[in-house]
C-alpha cells in the first residue's frame, strides 16, 4: 500500500470532475492547457469555459464539500435500504448520485472519525480499540494533519456542527484546535438528545462558549448548518461537517416525530424510526439551502455512517453504566433497534454489520447515478477531498486512503489492493477483493475466511479450503499489526493493565529483564514485609 502524496507527474492521468484528463494545475497557473484543449478540441463547451475561469484564477473551481455522517444507524435502516422508515431527502441523494455498497467505516464512534478526519488508519493513531470514554484524557494525536487543517490551508471556509468525540480532556483536541473555523456541538460519545448532558454536565459549546439551550440535537444542528449556509461568502470554498449523533443511544425524539411511528410497537424502535427520519429531514433543508444559495451545483455531498447499527445492548451506548443502561432499557443483553440487514453483526464487530455502512456520494452534473460495489474505505475520504480541491497531504504521515474520485465518477474498480477492517493486539480482520478474513488474537485463537460475493452473512467460514488464501491475508494483516500504535484506550485502563500492561501492549517485552514484575511485594500486616 504506497502513499497517496500527489505528484504533477500523475496528475494528468485522474480523471477529474472539472477537467477530465486536462492538467488541472497548469490549467489554474497558466491558460496553456485552455490553449492545449482548444488545440486538440478535445475540451467540450462546458470544459473550455470552465477552463477559462480557472485560467483567470477563480477559486470556484475547489468544490464546497459537505459530509454528513450518521452515528450507529443500521444499514437496512434506511428508505432506498429497504426500510418501512422514512428517509426522503437521503433517499433523494442515493438515487441521483452514487451509492457506495462496499463502503466501510470503522466498529465505532473514535476510530471511524479518526479515518474520516486524517486519511488515516486510526491503529496509526492508537484509536483503534473502542472509544474515549468521558474519564479518558487522551485525543486524536495533535501531530496528525486533519482534513480540516489541509482544506483550511487550501482556502476553504471549514465548519463542523454535531458530535466530535476525538478528544475532549484537553482544548488542545477540540475541533477549533484541529482545523476547523466554526464549532457548534458537543465533544463527548453522547449526550442527552435534549438537555445535551452526560453525567450531569453540560456539553454543548458554540466555539468554546458553552451553551444551556433547549432544542433538540438533530434539529439545532441542521439550524446551525442551514445558518452557515445561508450566510456563507459563496466566493469561497466551504467544507461542512455534519455529525449527526442520531440515531445512537439514548432513543429519544420529539413527540411529533414519534407521532408519525405510532403503528411501531417497539418503543425503543418507534423513537429509533422517529430519530432517522428527523435526521433525514435535516438532510433535506441542507440540500435545499445550498441550492438556494446557488451551491448545489459546485458541492459534493457524501453520506455515510461511522459504524453499523447495535446489535446488543453492550455496544448500544459507548461508556455508559450498567445502570444507565438499564435506565434505558439496554442492559446488556437487550436488543437494541438497528437492523443491519443480511449482514452479521453490528456495532463494535469486526464482521460486516459492524463496519460496512451506507455511502453515498451526490454532486448532480459530476456524478452519474451509479451503484459501486467496489470496497471502499473512510479513510478514502480525505485523499478523494484534497485532491478535489488541489490540496496535499503531509509527506511525513501518509495516507492509507486513496484518492476513489474514478471509481465514483467512472466505476473503475477500487484503487485498494486490500482494506484495512482494524487491527488491534487481540483481534483484526482484512479484506481483499471479494475475501475477508477474521483473526482472533487471544489464545487459543480462531481465523475466519469469507468470500463476502457469495457470502454476505458471513456464515461460512471457509478458512480450512482455502489455507493460500489464509496465509496471503494473514501475513497482510500481521504486517498491518506490527505497524499499530499501542492503543490508547488500553493504556488509559490503569486498573486493568497496571505495571504488568506491558506484557500485553508490548510484544518485545520480556518478564525476564528483571523491574517491577519480580518485586517483592508489600503486604500489609507482616511488618511490611512480604513472605517467601
Ligand atoms: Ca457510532
Amino acid at each position: 500500500m504506497g502513499t497517496n502524496t500527489e505528484s504533477e507527474d500523475n496528475d494528468t492521468t485522474r480523471a477529474h470532475p472539472h477537467e477530465g484528463t486536462l492538467d488541472r494545475r497548469s490549467l489554474l497557473r497558466t491558460g496553456a492547457g485552455l490553449a492545449a484543449a482548444l488545440a486538440s478540441g478535445s475540451a467540450g463547451f462546458t470544459q473550455v469555459a470552465e477552463a477559462q475561469e480557472r485560467a483567470a484564477g477563480s477559486p470556484a473551481r475547489q468544490p464546497n464539500i459537505v459530509v454528513i455522517l450518521a452515528d450507529d444507524l443500521g444499514n437496512a435502516d434506511l428508505g432506498y435500504r429497504g426500510s418501512d422508515i422514512r428517509t426522503p431527502s437521503i433517499d433523494a441523494l442515493a438515487a441521483g448520485g452514487v451509492r457506495l455498497e462496499s463502503f466501510y467505516g470503522m466498529p465505532m464512534c473514535t476510530p471511524a472519525r479518526a479515518a474520516l478526519m486524517t486519511g488515516r488508519y486510526p491503529m496509526r493513531h492508537g484509536l483503534q480499540t473502542l472509544v474515549i470514554f468521558p474519564s479518558h484524557t487522551y485525543g486524536l494525536p495533535t501531530e496528525e494533519r486533519t482534513l480540516p487543517q489541509a482544506l483550511k490551508e487550501a482556502g476553504y471556509r471549514t465548519a463542523m456542527v454535531g458530535k466530535w468525540h476525538l478528544g475532549h480532556g484537553d482544548q488542545k483536541y477540540w475541533p477549533q484546535s484541529r482545523g476547523f473555523d466554526h464549532f457548534y456541538g458537543n465533544l463527548v460519545g453522547e449526550v442527552d438528545y435534549f438537555t445535551k448532558e452526560r453525567g450531569g454536565v453540560i456539553d454543548w459549546q458554540r466555539n468554546g462558549q458553552f451553551l444551556k439551550e433547549d432544542g433538540y440535537f438533530t434539529t439545532l444542528i441542521g439550524d446551525e448548518a442551514v445558518r452557515l449556509i445561508d450566510g456563507h461568502d459563496a466566493g469561497r470554498p466551504l467544507f461542512l461537517y455534519v455529525a449527526s449523533l442520531a440515531p445512537h443511544a439514548p432513543y429519544q425524539a420529539p413527540q411529533d416525530y414519534l407521532d408519525r411511528y405510532k403503528g411501531i410497537a417497539d418503543e425503543k424502535r418507534r423513537a429509533y424510526a422517529a430519530m432517522i427520519t428527523a435526521l433525514d429531514d435535516q438532510v433535506g433543508r441542507i440540500v435545499a439551502a445550498l441550492e438556494q444559495k446557488n451551491m448545489r451545483g459546485n458541492t459534493l455531498i457524501v453520506f455515510a455512517s461511522d459504524n453499523g447499527g447495535a446489535t446488543t445492548g453492550l455496544f448500544a451506548t459507548g461508556a455508559r453504566s450498567e445502570a444507565e443502561r438499564k435506565a434505558e432499557g439496554l442492559a446488556i443483553g437487550a436488543r437494541p433497534p438497528a437492523s443491519n440487514g443480511v449482514f452479521r453483526g453490528g456495532k463494535g464487530s469486526l464482521h460486516e454489520g459492524g463496519v460496512r455502512v451506507p455511502g453515498i456520494a451526490s454532486w448532480p452534473g459530476r456524478l452519474k447515478p451509479a451503484v459501486v460495489n467496489h470496497p471502499l474505505h473512510m479513510v478514502d475520504l480525505m485523499p478523494t477531498f484534497l485532491s478535489l480541491a488541489g490540496a496535499s497531504g503531509s509527506s511525513d504521515r501518509p495516507f492509507d486512503g486513496k484518492d476513489i474520485w474514478p471509481t465514483l465518477a467512472t466505476g473503475q474498480p477500487s484503487p485498494h489492493e486490500d482494506i484495512l477492517i482494524n487491527v488491534e493486539a487481540f483481534r483484526g480482520a482484512i479484506r481483499k477483493g471479494d475475501w475477508k478474513l477474521v483473526k482472533i488474537a487471544l489464545l487459543p485463537g480462531k481465523v475466519e475466511l469469507f468470500n463476502l460475493a457469495r457470502d454476505p452473512g458471513e456464515k461460512d467460514n471457509v478458512a480450512e479450503r482455502h489455507p493460500d488464501i489464509v496465509n496471503d491475508l494473514e501475513a497482510r494483516l500481521l504486517r498491518y499489526a506490527k505497524e499499530q500504535a499501542r492503543s490508547e484506550w488500553l493504556k488509559a485502563q490503569p486498573a486493568f493493565l497496571g505495571a504488568q500492561g506491558r506484557t500485553v501492549l508490548d510484544p518485545d517485552f520480556d518478564v525476564d529483564d528483571g523491574g517491577l514484575p519480580h518485586e517483592a511485594p508489600s503486604i500489609p500486616g507482616v511488618g511490611g514485609r512480604a513472605l517467601r
